[in-house]
């Protein structure tokens, strides 16, 4: 009876081994040492180690290693309709910016802040304004698996909050749905799941046509000069454009600064928001 039991502690005990991966140090010497509040550990282990990288992998060398997170990169690209309006162009209008309106904290529910120096930068890479970008399971696309404020440049390139540098998510690689939102401009989701990949960043256009979005051309507005733009007027947030956003803005007339309803973000609540954006939109809705 005593080997029966000695055989079955065995097997429990192999098959908790093959449930736990542990991290695990070879040292010629080291402890732990704790108190209430923190504990530290260490072991005395090569005395030359090195840190390689060719901009996609790292590889450390030693005994005792930091956690490494790896991450998937991409570079989204989105167009406002209101900012285009504005400029007239194939840049975005930044008056926002160049008027000092912009707020160094983000108007959505993470609250990031970037730093005010960010906001010097001038011609195609100036940012426009903050937008909400959201990772999505390939499987359900109402699954939000990562999700972040983010800035977005004249030229259409949403950045992270340096200004420069392309978005990253603590996610493995797979395929993503990739969504965007704006405070007062209809949601947009990619119309299918694009291979994101903790190595070289992905390129994900959202704006340079009607099949780049689910929804298609109930999703986009096409600016006439090859950029299929953010549909402008949900003041109220609610993903429709409705006589309530009108009604809404119209209470604003005359107002300046940051506003949900500067419909064509040029700092100014004026008929124009209404009349050249809001009524031409009413009636449209976001599309997932
Ligand atoms: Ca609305
Ligand atoms: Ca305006």
């Amino acid at each position: 009876m005593r080997q029966i039991l000695f055989i079955i502690s065995l097997l429990i005990s192999n098959v908790m081994l093959s449930q736990t991966l542990e991290r695990t140090v070879i040292g010629t010497s080291g402890t732990t040492l704790s108190n209430a509040n923190a504990s530290l550990d260490f072991t005395v282990g090569e005395l030359v180690v090195a840190t390689s990288s060719n901009g996609n992998n790292t590889l450390t060398q030693g005994f005792q290693q930091e956690v490494i997170v790896l991450k998937i990169k991409l570079a989204p690209i989105v167009f406002l309709q209101g900012p285009l309006t504005t400029s007239g162009s194939t840049i975005m209008d930044d008056s926002l910016r160049a008027n000092s309106l912009l707020p160094t904290t983000s108007p959505y529910s993470d609250g990031l802040t970037c730093d005010s120096s960010v906001f010097n930068i001038t011609g195609s890479n100036a940012i426009i304004d903050w937008v909400w970008v959201t990772i999505r399971d390939k499987n359900d696309k109402s699954l939000v698996l990562g999700s972040q404020s983010a800035l977005l440049q004249a030229d259409g390139d949403i950045v992270d909050i340096d200004g420069t540098s392309v978005l990253s998510f603590a996610l493995s690689s797979d395929s993503y749905y990739i969504a965007v939102n704006h405070r007062n401009h209809l949601g947009i989701i990619s119309a299918s799941a694009a291979t994101l990949n903790t190595g070289s960043s992905k390129t994900v256009n959202l704006s340079n046509s009607t099949s780049s979005v689910f929804g298609g051309t109930n999703s986009l507005v096409d600016m006439g000069n090859g950029i299929f733009a953010m549909i402008s007027g949900d003041f109220d947030e609610n993903g429709q454009i409705q006589n309530t956003d009108t009604n809404a803005v119209i209470q604003l007339l005359g107002i300046s600064g940051y506003s949900k309803a500067d419909l064509d973000m040029n700092g100014q609540v004026q008929n124009a928001d209404i009349n050249n954006v809001l009524n031409t939109n009413i009636g449209k809705g976001q599309q997932y």
